[in-house]
């Protein structure tokens, strides 16, 4: 079957059918919800990772993706069929009609972009590819990759007129952690080809396993240049919000109130203070645009003035520690600090590039003794500790209770009780404003918030 010719509600009809090959290359957080969709769709699916350990377990229906669902949708997959998980990667892309690229594209300490298993991937895909294939590239990339690197290499190595006998489109993801499964079924998804009928092919096939809406743009770095747009915008309006909080709480403006009382002008999108910018996306997907900018001699002053403003929070909350425990009349050396959330944002069990870790790093400095507890981590090695088994036993004869995550059940605590555990006096160090100042001076507590005056 050459896919690449198939017309719009052919593919739909095939898909259906169990005609149309998928492989999904790195069935990790992004991948395996992605090749789930498409196998639940029809389609059959090969799911392909160079993890001997992944591919085993994910053949066994198991997975430590933290979806709700997704080991019963994985188990499902596998019986019809429909879905099965391989370390030979050359094979699922020779095999498959359409190979849909979910690696990470992680930063480096240096902050710069790391493509290594970007590139690791298209060396594959030269030994696999098969004409009329279409190679759909998810993976948060700078713009132009697809353009500059990856096709001419593909040109390079096969003997495959791009266009013709090979699409490629950027399909950037747009699943977000904790509800992956929702996102992919419901938000747009944006597509840009090589050609127009590598864009045409994909939105059609995207349209059919996800039943979403498909937005076509000119070009793969649009695409590209899409995603990063979203996710820059976001960091730079939280660096504003984190700027705001630290300035407003000097003047004795609560940023809380200010937020709510300016979300009710229409065009104001409401963002929230925080101990600092955590996460696989927003921390690093500003790099891939600084490197292209810095490439074309242009300095991206904003993007990179949010992405230091977000990396400060931590020292920031460490300060703020610091004032809390002096106002209560306690030096931080010989203090407890128990850190209550340590994922990177709420509801989700993933501590990449959390502020927690960064606050804890920086209090290990001083002579205190430090405790954690998150409910998604408990009784595990993180950050080098071990963490709670609960509030409870994590804060006994603690003086600074610190929240970096606004877990639900934190906003359910009974403050009352926790005062009688810790050593009075204690301070609540509220990063996130999960509490409101006077609940927390009544339960027993002195209270410090980013971003909230001291009453
Ligand atoms: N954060 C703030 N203040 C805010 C919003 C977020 O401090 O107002 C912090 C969070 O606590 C976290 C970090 O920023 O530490 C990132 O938060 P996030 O909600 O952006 O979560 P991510 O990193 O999982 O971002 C992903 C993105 N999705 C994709 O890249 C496909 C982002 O575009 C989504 O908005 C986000 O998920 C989401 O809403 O779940």
């Amino acid at each position: 079957m050459d896919f690449l010719s198939l017309k719009e509600t052919e593919i739909a009809d095939k898909l259906k059918d169990g005609k149309i090959k998928v492989c999904v290359i790195g069935i990790g957080r992004i991948g395996l919800p992605t090749a789930l969709v498409f196998a639940q769709a029809g389609a059959k699916v090969i799911g392909a990772d160079i993890s001997e350990e992944v591919v085993e377990n994910i053949n066994k229906g198991i997975t430590y993706i933290d979806e709700t669902g997704i080991e019963e949708i994985l188990k499902d997959s596998i019986s019809s069929g429909n879905f099965i998980a391989s370390t030979d990667v050359p094979s699922a892309i020779n095999e498959a009609d359409a190979i849909i690229i979910c690696v990470p594209t992680p930063v480096d300490n240096n902050k710069n972009p790391n493509y290594s298993d970007l590139m690791a991937v298209c060396r594959d895909l030269v030994k696999g590819l098969k004409k009329g294939s279409l190679v759909i590239v998810e993976s948060t990339i700078a713009p132009g990759i697809v353009e500059e690197i990856i096709a001419p290499f593909i040109e390079e190595k096969t003997n495959l007129v791009l266009g013709k006998d090979l699409g490629i489109v950027s399909c950037p993801e747009r699943a977000d952690p904790g509800k992956i499964f929702e996102c992919l079924k419901t938000i747009p998804r944006i597509v840009g080809g090589i050609n127009e009928n590598s864009s045409n092919i994909a939105a059609a096939l995207y349209k059919a396993a996800m039943g979403v809406k498909v937005v076509k743009v000119s070009n793969p770095r649009t695409a590209n240049a899409v995603k990063l747009t979203e996710n820059i915008f976001r960091d730079v309006n939280i660096a504003l919000i984190n700027e705001l909080a630290i300035l407003f709480e000097k003047i004795g403006i609560n940023i809380i109130e200010t937020i709510d009382a300016a979300t009710t002008k229409w065009n104001f999108i409401p963002h929230y203070p925080g101990p600092g910018v955590g996460g696989p996306c927003l921390p690093a997907n500003p790099y891939y645009l600084i490197q292209v900018a810095n490439r074309v001699g242009y300095i991206p002053y904003l993007v990179r003035l949010a992405r230091e403003i977000n990396d400060r929070m931590p020292d920031n909350i460490v300060n703020l520690i610091f004032e809390a425990l002096n106002g209560i009349g306690k030096p931080i050396k010989g203090s407890k600090i128990v850190v209550l959330g340590i994922s990177y944002k709420s509801g989700v069990k993933d501590v990449q590039y959390a502020p927690a870790e960064r606050i804890i790093n920086a209090l290990k400095k001083y002579d205190t003794e430090i405790a954690c507890y998150d409910p998604l981590f408990e009784n595990e090695i993180v950050f080098g500790m071990l963490t709670e088994l609960s509030v409870e036993d994590a804060i006994q004869n603690a003086d600074a209770l610190v929240f970096c995550t606004a877990h639900a059940e934190f906003k359910q605590l009974n403050l009352e009780n926790l005062s009688k555990c810790v050593r009075q006096p204690a301070v609540i160090v509220d990063t996130r404003n999960i509490f409101d100042s006077n609940e927390v001076t009544n339960a027993g507590f002195a209270y410090r918030g980013l971003g909230v005056p001291i009453s």
